[in-house]
């Protein structure tokens, strides 16, 4: 049997368009429908309130600017939301708080998150908080008054020692442990009184209806100590867990592979997969993609059976290409290269576990170099509408096209990243089965099986600028990410022969 996507595509086009016109009734399903289960596997965006949308015209983003897309958040196929600090706090990316309590005034109120909260829960998104426990800021009144002297009330909340060292920083006649930054004072995290106060912290979000939260610097919690880190880390799952048993929580372990795999015996659900991402030099995924790469399906292939057997089935996995302090994705892979990059989106869309997508990457936002060049505005339409840059931003470019007018181009970034989301929403097996690679000749393929619950899809990349045939055992062929949807029909299954495009995807069963 043969079937084109592309013609269902304009089909589906024709009879919306049709339906537009009030010529006609929707039309009945021509896609199937989304098939998500309730679960904390979801395909996650990371928001940078700061930079994404301003609601009232002072060029900072703002949650309510935030409320108001989250329409576009779910119409792209994300499920989830990784808010970074939303707590006030005197820096701009506000990784060191002030206030554990409350939101920062230039992003609005609790009834302004709460009402971002309600909105994200009705359209099927959940929301983690980037809760930031190694160290708070030296504004924070804890550390304001356990400055003062060795009698101070929070004197114990903070890591004091009369001997100078490495990562502590002088003050009066003593030193304080700052790994970061002097104006970021670790926490003591031994202190009963401090984790008392992490678990009121907790339970005043969880209480409020957030779903998780991102653990900042899990490494630095007790530096060059992985073992105080994991068993730190098992202590709050637990104690999140007996507040919200269904929360999720991932770990930002900034580390090699072996680490990290050490890090999930913590209980905590999820760590982010640096070595696939930008955050290791190129990363895993970038590197496959390298111009002078060869055998890139093969060398997908293996890497998907090499995390599968490292990690276990068990755990759920967070790959991601890059966040707010990587490089960029499309810096990396280089925009001039369209397919390149998307395929890059379409590699990660296939992996199993809960995916990450930054803010910006689905439209090909680019950011190297200081950390504000990668944290720069949303471009959903023109620069005049865009939010200020953040402060230290030396380059703030937008080669690609807006928000707007990707969405009106079918052959866009913002489509192919649209549709790769859709389709890990339509078949749960591709983010929670297990895989089975299935050998092939052709190392520019790569076939995996993907087996979950009662379904099981072949899954075909084709990491190559040329076209391709191969036989698989499928009868049916379910969904094309069609890289270049100019060129006419993506994949086409005729007689257990898969045909299909460079750089294409299909989804088979
Ligand atoms: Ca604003």
């Amino acid at each position: 049997m043969k079937r084109s996507i592309s013609l269902l595509l304009l089909l589906a086009i024709l009879a919306a368009l049709l339906a537009a016109c009030g010529q006609t009734e929707a039309p009945a399903e021509t896609q199937p429908p989304e098939n998500i289960p309730d679960d904390n596997c979801r395909n996650w965006y990371e928001i940078f309130v700061y930079s994404f949308a301003d609601s009232d015209g002072d060029r900072i983003g703002d949650l309510r600017g935030a409320t108001e897309k989250l329409d576009y958040v779910r119409d792209m196929g994300f499920t989830g939301i990784w808010l970074m600090p939303i707590m006030p706090s005197p820096s701009y990316h506000k990784y060191d708080v002030t206030d554990y309590y409350a939101i920062d005034p230039a992003y609005g109120t609790l009834e302004d998150f709460q009402a971002f909260l309600d909105k994200a829960h009705s359209l099927g998104i959940k929301v983690i908080l980037d809760l930031v426990v190694n160290h708070t800021s030296n504004q924070h009144p804890w550390f304001q008054d356990a400055k003062t002297g060795e009698d101070a009330q929070y004197r114990d909340y903070y890591n004091f020692q009369s001997e100078s060292a490495s990562g502590y920083q002088q003050i009066g006649s003593g030193y304080y442990e700052c790994r970061f930054v002097s104006t970021m004072p670790d926490l003591n995290l031994d202190s009963p009184a401090v984790r008392d106060e992490i678990v009121n912290i907790m339970a005043f979000w969880l209480d409020m209806g957030v779903d998780g939260f991102r653990l900042d610097a899990v490494t630095s919690y007790y530096t060059g100590q992985n073992a105080k880190n994991i068993e730190f880390l098992s202590w709050l799952n637990g104690e999140a867990k007996r507040i919200k048993p269904d929360c999720y929580i991932i770990g930002e372990c900034w580390s090699d592979e072996s680490t990290i795999v050490n890090y999930y015996t913590s209980g905590i659900d999820s760590f982010f997969c640096f070595p696939l991402s930008t955050g290791s030099g190129k990363g895993a995924l970038a590197t496959i993609l390298d111009e002078e790469a060869t055998g890139r399906g093969a060398s997908y292939g293996e890497l998907t059976m090499h995390l599968e057997e490292r990690f276990g089935t068990d755990v759920l996995m967070a790959p991601f290409l890059d966040n707010h302090d990587t490089d960029r994705i499309a810096s990396v892979v280089g925009i001039y290269s369209l397919e390149r990059l998307k395929i890059a989106y379409g590699m990660l869309a296939m992996m199993r576990g809960g995916s990450y997508v930054y803010y910006g990457g689905e439209t090909g936002m680019i950011g190297t170099g200081p950390d504000p060049n990668k944290r720069i505005g949303m471009l959903w339409t023109t620069l005049s509408e865009t939010t200020s840059c953040p402060p230290g931003t030396t380059e703030a470019k937008y080669p690609l096209e807006s928000v707007e007018k990707q969405q009106a181009d079918e052959n866009s970034l913002l489509h192919y990243v649209r549709e790769a989301m859709r389709l890990r929403n339509t078949y749960p097996a591709i983010a929670r089965g297990t895989t089975e690679l299935i050998p092939t000749q052709d190392a520019d393929l790569c076939l995996l099986r993907r087996s979950w619950q009662d379904e099981s899809i072949v899954i075909v990349l084709n990491l190559s600028a040329e076209k391709k045939t191969v036989a698989v055992e499928a009868q049916t062929l379910l969904a094309c990410l069609d890289a270049n949807t100019a060129h006419g029909i993506g994949a086409a299954l005729d007689g257990g022969t898969l045909t299909l495009d460079p750089w294409g995807i299909a989804i088979l069963q």
